[in-house]
């Protein structure tokens, strides 16, 4: 750990509440440990509310410049915390492994994901494209334009540290807002590298302060922040239950949520799939990030033709998962993040077997936080189906047919990610169709998880509704504004409403 934050330039741990330089900390102290060895990496002083509302007036003080500063150049500035990010890619990525247990790999594409969104919005902040209308009147002109929101309040949660952040973050500066940042309590070390990356670039600029971090805890900073009615717009990332909340505080004061929940993923696969791919599709998605990603895949329905054939296949593939240090060669799954998320695996297992499910893979912590990626052949209508677990265990139902199969993906509160292995046109389309998957994401031959950062990110029902990431999510983070000009020398109404008066 001291190496990737030596790298990083940050040999000095901070207190949690940061405006560009850090404030004084508070006696509230959490340790940080590494969820494979159990070491302590550090010990982050907690922010109060006091601190968070530093914080918050200067990102608003800061902000209100910000506004005013045209956008491409606002660009330019993210194209250079892009820049930061990708000189310090391999550090800042070991320092995702490090505290949250991602594989190497895994933790540098987190990272890259960051630059990629950085990339996105630079080129976005020449395309912030409001319409043009034709007004009904003579000698009118109607267009709208897309105004910068405000302070924004980011929410994120342990299992992507540094690329929700970025997600957010790159796409709101590009917007004209400044960002507030309340990360996990699981993940402070990533939140403040990635924070103090970008901070040094926006001081270079003056521009300290856009960017706030703040570390503090639910009870204080998280329920002063959602009440914030400075915050025009509250993204949060994590759980269907913190996602509730925030939601409902912050309908209560009219403001705008932006809600990642919880995902309850699904594959189905055809009897015309490729088989092969299917495998390592499924497997990526079901045992990578060990199971942590809101996008993990959870079920897989199964033509009964082919059962047979792939539930081998997956068996064999499970046993050649290399589960162990994150940083070390070849292993594919490190470590759950903490002792409760080894206690919901095992419930989980525990109750998926007392509902009629058979294990056919895994089924055990194997020590520490390390856990054997579980396949468990689920009865239909499983209950425990229908919750996330966040660990790598998958539920295998078989069907006879593709409509079917679908309603059954579609049956559970969740709405994320989906996908179909198939080679007929027929199938996949029904699958993209109205009545086919209900969720978010719905892909072909390809797994839930490891979306690009250029489509839009979320999902439905209890995923939240939200869209963070790629195509037009940048207009959450702006208001709108529809213009009409009259350049005549009549007043004509709409409507075609006389109201003259003498
Ligand atoms: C998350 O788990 O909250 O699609 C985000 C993916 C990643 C993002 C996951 N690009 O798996």
């Amino acid at each position: 750990m001291l190496n990737s934050l030596t790298g990083l330039g940050l040999s000095d741990l901070n207190p949690g509440a940061w405006a560009g330089s850090a404030l004084p900390a508070s006696s509230d102290v959490i340790d940080v440990h590494n969820p494979a060895s159990g070491a302590l990496l550090g010990r982050v002083a907690l922010a109060d509310v006091a601190q968070y509302e530093r914080v918050v007036a200067e990102a608003c003080r800061v902000q209100a410049e910000w506004r005013m500063f045209p956008a491409p150049r606002r660009g330019e500035i993210v194209r250079q915390i892009g820049d930061a990010l990708r000189a310090v890619k391999v550090e800042l990525g070991e320092l995702v492994s490090l505290e949250v247990g991602k594989i190497r790999a895994e933790g540098q594409g987190e990272v890259q994901e960051s630059i990629d969104i950085a990339d996105f919005s630079v080129g976005l902040s020449r395309q912030l494209y409001g319409l043009t209308m034709h007004s009904e009147r003579p000698s009118h002109r109607m267009y709208e334009q897309w105004h910068p929101l405000g302070t924004i309040g980011v929410i994120t949660a342990f299992n992507f540290p540094n690329a929700v952040w970025a997600w957010n973050a790159m796409l709101a500066a590009v917007c004209g807002d400044a960002v507030v940042w309340k990360p996990s309590l699981k993940a402070p070390l990533t939140a403040i590298a990635t924070h103090v990356v970008a901070e040094q670039v926006l001081a270079k600029h003056g521009w300290s302060g856009l960017f706030g971090l703040v570390i503090g805890r639910d009870a204080g900073v998280g329920e002063t922040m959602i009440r914030d009615p400075r915050l025009p717009l509250i993204s949060a990332t994590g759980s269907v239950r913190m996602g509730r909340h925030v939601g409902q505080v912050v309908a209560g004061r009219l403001a705008r949520s932006l809600l990642e929940l919880g995902g309850n993923n699904a594959i189905i696969v055809e009897p015309d799939a490729d088989l092969a791919l299917a495998t390592r599709a499924i497997v990526f998605a079901a045992a990578g990030t060990a199971g942590q990603r809101c996008t993990t895949l959870r079920r897989i329905f199964v033509h009964r033709s082919i059962s047979g054939a792939l539930i081998p296949k997956l068996v064999a593939a499970y046993g050649q998962i290399k589960v162990g240090d994150p940083l070390a060669e070849g292993v594919l799954m490190g470590p759950l993040i903490d002792a409760g998320a080894v206690e919901a695996y095992e419930h989980a297992i525990t109750t998926a077997l007392a509902q009629g499910g058979e294990l056919l893979a895994g089924g055990r912590r194997l020590h520490g936080n390390f856990v054997a990626p579980t396949l468990i052949r689920a009865v239909r209508d499983m209950a425990i189906c229908r919750e996330e677990t966040f660990a790598p265990i998958l539920y295998v139902v078989e069907y006879d047919d593709l409509a079917d199969a679908i309603h059954m993906q579609n049956d559970v509160p969740q709405g994320l990610s989906s996908s179909i292995f198939t080679n007929s046109f027929r199938s996949a389309e029904l699958f993209l169709s109205a009545k086919g998957s209900d969720c978010g994401i719905a892909n072909v031959n390809i797994g839930t998880s490891g979306a690009e950062i250029g489509g839009a990110f979320g999902g439905e029902k209890e995923t939240g509704g939200g869209r963070e990431s790629g195509s037009d999510s940048w207009k959450a983070y702006m208001r709108r504004q529809t213009n009409t000009l009259n350049y005549g020398t009549d007043l004509p109404l709409a409507q075609g409403i006389r109201f003259d008066v003498g």
